[in-house]
């Protein structure tokens, strides 16, 4: 009976710290969350951090996808898309996001173009679809939705990273993107073709890494701030998809042993999320992030009160 009471008291032991820990991914490292929610599941969008301890930048060669249903074990899906899944693209598979749009799964992502008769190369964002959430995912136009205009500016190679769309009530898409400055352009209904000018605007202290999503008639723009120094999570809100943004202030401080954070937002049986990453896995670090989550709370107004970081 004593060798019996152990065994389970073993198991709920290895159960809970296996399965509802921060962070919540820990068998491989994982970066920059995108979460959804489909068909009473949460389905997570992630980046795949393979560099090794001593490296000093990024190794991501392609994205994962995770499942779960009860925001305690996560299922594993494995790399689903890969920059090499795009003919023009080479290089590192960075921030991304995945939405449904009419029964469709549309992954937009940030990676790099080749240098080819198209582009000079430098950041660029694809578009990948699917039938269902878990793939198989297909380069949706063969071409890069947006290609870096530093074969028009020569400036930042960079800039166009890090896509997140959100879908207006009417029906409307909207993208936003950047490193340095947020840029903006509606897309069509079709999610790939983009509808109109490409505007820039710059939110207090922006980064990169915007998440954009709608509330209670609100819209809001939240993204990594900083940059000389480890990266904070700010926001800014509108009665607009357009703007004007007004700030709101800080909701996320530094994380543990990771320069970046990125933030991921979605509510999920009357609760709200908000994923991000750290470095705090053993032999963690900027290069080697995992993704956590907590529980997101919001004031009367509308205003997100400041994230509480744990590590349950
Ligand atoms: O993961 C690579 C880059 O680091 C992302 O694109 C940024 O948002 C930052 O997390």
């Amino acid at each position: 009976i004593t060798k019996h009471y152990l065994a389970t008291l073993l198991l709920v032991f290895v159960a809970t710290n296996l399965f509802s820990q921060n962070p919540i991914i820990s068998h491989i490292y994982t970066a920059d969350p995108s979460p959804i929610v489909y068909n009473n599941t949460v389905y997570l969008y992630t980046g795949h951090d393979t560099a090794s301890v001593d490296d000093t930048n990024y190794k991501m060669p392609d994205w994962h996808v995770f499942s779960s249903k009860d925001m305690v074990t996560w299922k594993d899906h494995g790399a689903l898309l890969s920059p090499k899944t795009f003919s023009w693209a080479t290089g590192d598979a960075y921030a991304a996001q995945c939405i449904e749009s009419n029964g469709k799964f549309y992954w937009f992502v940030s990676t790099f173009h080749k240098s080819d008769s198209v582009s000079k190369g430098g950041a660029a964002i694809g578009v990948a679809v699917s039938d269902s959430p878990t793939g198989p995912f297909k380069d949706a136009i063969g071409k890069a939705l947006i290609i870096n205009e530093m074969t028009i500016d020569k400036k930042h190679a960079w800039d166009d990273i890090d896509p997140t769309v959100f879908m207006d009530d009417d029906g409307t898409p909207y993208m936003y993107w950047g490193n340095g400055s947020c840029k903006y352009v509606k897309l069509k209904k079709n999610m790939i073709e983009t509808d109109g000018p490409i505007t820039v605007i710059n939110p207090k202290n922006f980064i990169e890494g915007p998440w954009a999503y709608k509330r209670n008639g609100l819209y809001y723009l939240v993204y990594a701030s900083a940059g000389t120094k480890p990266e904070m999570i700010e926001y800014c809100t509108s009665t607009s998809p357009t703007g004007p943004w007004n700030y709101q202030g800080i909701i996320q401080e530094n994380v543990p042993n990771s320069f970046t954070t990125h933030p991921g937002i979605v509510d999920f049986k009357g609760k709200s999320y908000f994923f991000y990453h750290n470095g705090s896995l053993p032999q963690g670090g900027s290069y080697r992030r995992s993704i956590c989550v907590d529980y997101m709370y919001y004031n009367p107004d509308g205003t997100i009160q400041k994230i509480v970081q744990t590590t349950q």
